[in-house]
């Protein structure tokens, strides 16, 4: 029925005026919040504006859903088991492009917006480099107008909050929802169910065709939860879908009717546990059941979901791969391959062979480690245990798969044990990289180094199977939130000189390098730096009460806590540093404050003693009277993306010190450059193309390259020698262990010098002597502060590649075969009464 009095949505509520700005915080502060501005929190107002913008960009976001749903266009949906977004309030306002006006009426309203922006609690729904790639592709995404779904888990819990008590990290539980998030919005309405344990049985239909059926031990129930995503300057707002467990109704109310009360709460709480806490490990796998039940659970809900969106507008699934590409963000989501053969075959009684055929086109594989101890691996007895009728599934791809495998290869049984899903080895896995591979059209890694080390190491019998199937996209970051909003100073000063092309086409930037030799840039360059370290040094003297010199070189190192990332190589330059300045008090060298962040996973014994002996290191530094400021050591705690926000525009220099062939890519290398730092690293990951863009006199390069690791490995390294062969190295490592930074106890930092004297499995040693006379040539190039300057300006400017648009965009031209859709903007207006 159409209405008489039709009411358009648009005008009045959702302006963009100052005045109505105004009135819908004090009305969402109102009738939201229900409080008075008398007696409203901080986090009271923060919600109120929040929800005054997220009002703001519905109009688009329903737009959008609207129109991938109608329009018969291929969706991207990218599964991952994280999503590390970071905080949403001042990236839509840079993103919907009303920032300044926003500004106004919250000061108007006599607030803080800096504070209000800062109130909002970030989610830490994910460990590091993984999560947050996802989040900038997201971010790309809309910005480029892909339809897309990113589908994932809401973790009640994120990544836990790091607190350090007498130099050892502290893990606090992370309540992110604690005081609401108004950006989500839960559609029960569109919940699904997911099966675990049981057992299956064969059945004959009516029309004599054999089936199985899968008898569930318990049933799941899965509702989605929606966070907008908005793009640059666009009308695309996409979707991240995250989902929660919850008890299926059905199932406790059959044991509440027995009478087993307890027994069904049991239930309930069992079920809600499969989303309630991230896994806190970084490439290193834990192997326990609830994690193999998050990942079966969320594939098994987004793969349901997209059958559901597909089947509103086509009558069969027979085009399924046709308007859907999914990306497998690693193996976290692999099982997917399986699940949606099962749906196919056994829900929508679809032929295998039809069935794999669409399978095979829909999916698409992201490897982001070489690390043997991250490749995922589930023991048979826990996966059939779990999950009965997807193992079964598993082994009929693997039996069909290695049919194939004998005819490409035959009478070779060393293949069929290599290339099989099933590891037969010793005690028997189902292993997720190659059902990954046997699933997906394409396979790639996350820089050139990688994909190469990809095809010549841990999936060479699939490269020698399926040369066509490896590519490479390199990884890249979104410059809204790592240039725009964490450096808006800096970017100010491009765009006076280049416009603002630049921000969504970071090619532009090319532009800039003209000006490195303008002696009036270069010193509004330095002023904007200055001004973010000043900031950064005030952050430092409130959170840590330690006093640094705002002049001094800011080194910096954040990222996880690992081994292979080498934190404690940067440690032992410390040292040499520190004893050069005892025995030399006149050492000409600029002085340097050195910054890390991180966390380490809770079970990780050697990250979380390299904390303590970074913070044991800078207690005696810090407080030496005959060193000043000359030299300090900071560990800030709870390194997140507010904090990379932060961090990233106040470095000078960027340490990337992997050992070669280990890092994947690094994406925080691409933050620091972008943001002007200076890069100290090895030929690893993607730094190999950060030096190949900026150009090698503006890029300090250190280290065994990757064929050299392999040849010193092969050779049988003996660290001994290096401490034998380099008194400065043999004078660091004794004072250690001589316990000079332990208060005189020798066993402290025992594990760690014993490791490297007698193990040293990422050649810390072997790269001592190149990574300090690298060191040494940081401090020389930045007594020349024009030249520093200049070599900072060519590195932004010659960062164009690393955006995430162009990787979104390789992606869609090579893997997922997708288009850009431009939202048309349709106002609102009631018809149906
Ligand atoms: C690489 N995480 C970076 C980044 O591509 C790269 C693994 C297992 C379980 C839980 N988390 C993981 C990773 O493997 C990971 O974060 N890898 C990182 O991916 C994006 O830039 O070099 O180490």
């Amino acid at each position: 029925m159409v209405s008489q009095n039709p009411i358009k949505i648009e005008d009045d509520r959702t302006g963009l005026e100052i005045q109505t700005l105004r009135r819908a915080i004090l009305d969402n502060l109102f009738y939201i919040q229900g409080k008075f501005p008398e007696i409203a929190t901080k986090n009271d107002f923060y919600l109120a504006l929040a929800y005054t913008i997220r009002d703001r960009l519905l109009q688009r976001w329903l737009n959008t859903m609207q129109t991938e749903i109608k329009n018969d266009v291929k969706k991207v949906c990218y599964l991952s088991a994280e999503f590390l977004v970071g905080p949403h309030l001042e990236n839509n306002l840079i993103n919907l492009g009303i920032a300044e006006k926003v500004k106004q009426a919250v000061t108007e309203s006599g607030l803080n917006i800096k504070e209000l922006i800062e109130a909002e609690e970030e989610p830490g729904l994910g460990n590091g480099g993984l999560g947050r790639l996802a989040a900038c592709y997201m971010d790309s995404l809309s910005s480029l107008e892909v339809p897309a779904i990113g589908y994932g888990i809401r973790y009640e819990f994120g990544i836990f909050d790091q607190e350090i008590k007498d130099g050892w990290q502290v893990e606090i539980t992370d309540k992110w929802l604690q005081y609401g998030n108004p950006w989500e919005i839960a559609r029960p309405e569109a919940s699904v169910t997911v099966n675990f344990g049981g057992y299956t049985e064969p059945y004959t239909d009516g029309h004599n065709q054999f089936h199985v059926r899968w008898v569930p031990g318990y049933v799941v129930k899965g509702i989605p939860y929606d966070t907008p995503i908005t793009g640059y300057k666009v009308n695309t707002v996409n979707t991240m879908r995250l989902w929660r467990s919850e008890a299926c109704e059905s199932f406790d109310f059959q044991r509440f009717n027995v009478g087993d009360y307890y027994g069904a709460v049991d239930d309930k709480v069992n079920s809600e546990n499969i989303t309630k806490v991230l896994y806190p490990n970084d490439e290193q796998i834990e192997g326990k059941e609830l994690r193999l039940r998050q990942q079966y659970f969320f594939v098994s809900c987004s793969l349901q979901d997209m059958i559901r969106i597909h089947l509103l507008n086509n009558p069969n699934l027979d085009n399924f791969h046709e308007q859907w590409a999914v990306q497998l963000n690693d193996t976290h989501p692999a099982v997917a391959v399986a699940e949606l053969m099962r749906l196919l075959v056994d829900i929508y009684e679809y032929e295998w062979g039809k069935a794999w055929n669409i399978v095979e086109k829909t999916f698409a594989y992201t490897n982001h480690t070489l690390l043997p101890e991250a490749l995922e691996k589930w023991p048979i007895e826990i996966f059939g245990n779990l999950l009965p009728r997807v193992l079964e599934v598993i082994y009929e791809i693997n039996r069909r798969f290695l049919d194939q495998v004998r005819i490409k290869f035959p009478n070779d049984d060393g293949k069929i044990s290599t290339l099989s899903i099933i590891d037969e080895s010793g005690e028997r896995y189902v292993r997720m990289a190659h059902l990954a591979c046997i699933g997906s059209h394409h396979i790639n890694g996350v820089a050139e180094l990688h994909s190469q080390l990809v095809k010549d190491t841990i999936l060479h019998d699939f490269y020698l199977l399926w040369p066509q199937k490896f590519t490479n996209v390199t990884n890249g970051v979104t410059p809204r939130r790592w240039m725009v909003q964490s450096n808006p100073r800096l970017s100010k000063l491009i765009t006076s000189k280049i416009g603002d092309g630049w921000i969504k086409n970071l090619q532009e930037l090319k532009q800039l390098e003209r000006y490195a030799e303008d002696q009036t840039f270069r010193q509004q360059w330095r002023e904007a730096k200055q001004f973010v370290k000043q900031d950064l040094a005030n952050y430092i003297q409130e959170k840590v009460g330690i006093t640094v010199n705002p002049e001094s070189l800011f080194d910096v190192q954040v990222k996880r806590i690992h081994e292979y990332k080498r934190q404690h190589l940067n440690v032992l330059h410390i040292i040499t540093l520190y004893k050069q300045m005892k025995s030399n008090p006149n050492l000409d060298v600029p002085p340097r404050t050195f910054i890390f962040g991180g966390k380490a996973a809770p079970g990780y014994f050697m990250a979380k003693r390299i904390i303590k002996f970074i913070t044991a290191v800078g207690d005696v530094v810090n407080n030496d009277g005959d060193i000043g400021d000359r030299l300090k050591v900071i560990f800030l705690p709870d390194y997140n993306v507010t904090f990379g926000q932060r961090v990233y525009p106040a470095a000078d220099l960027s340490e990337q010190i992997s050992t070669a062939g280990k890092e994947a890519s690094g994406t925080g290398n691409m933050k620091f450059s972008m943001n002007g730092a200076l890069t100290i690293g090895t030929l690893d990951g993607a730094n190999v193309e950060i030096r190949q863009e900026v150009g090698e006199e503006n890029f300090f390069l250190f280290g065994l390259t990757t064929p050299e690791v392999l040849t010193l490995k092969d050779q049988g390294y003996v660290p001994r020698r290096y401490y034998h062969s380099i008194p400065e190295l043999k004078g660091v490592l004794d004072l250690i262990a001589s316990g000079f930074f332990s208060h005189g106890d020798p066993e402290l930092f025992r594990s760690i010098v014993d490791n490297l004297l007698y193990d040293d499995p990422y050649l810390l040693l072997a790269d001592y002597k190149s990574y300090i006379e690298c060191q040494e040539k940081v401090s020389q190039a930045y007594k020349d502060q024009e030249n520093w300057s200049k070599m900072s300006i060519l590195n932004v400017a010659r960062m164009g590649k690393f955006s995430s648009d162009r990787s979104i965009q390789d992606y869609c031209n090579n893997i997922w075969n997708t288009q850009p859709v431009s939202i048309e903007l349709k106002d609102y207006v009631q018809k149906e009464a």
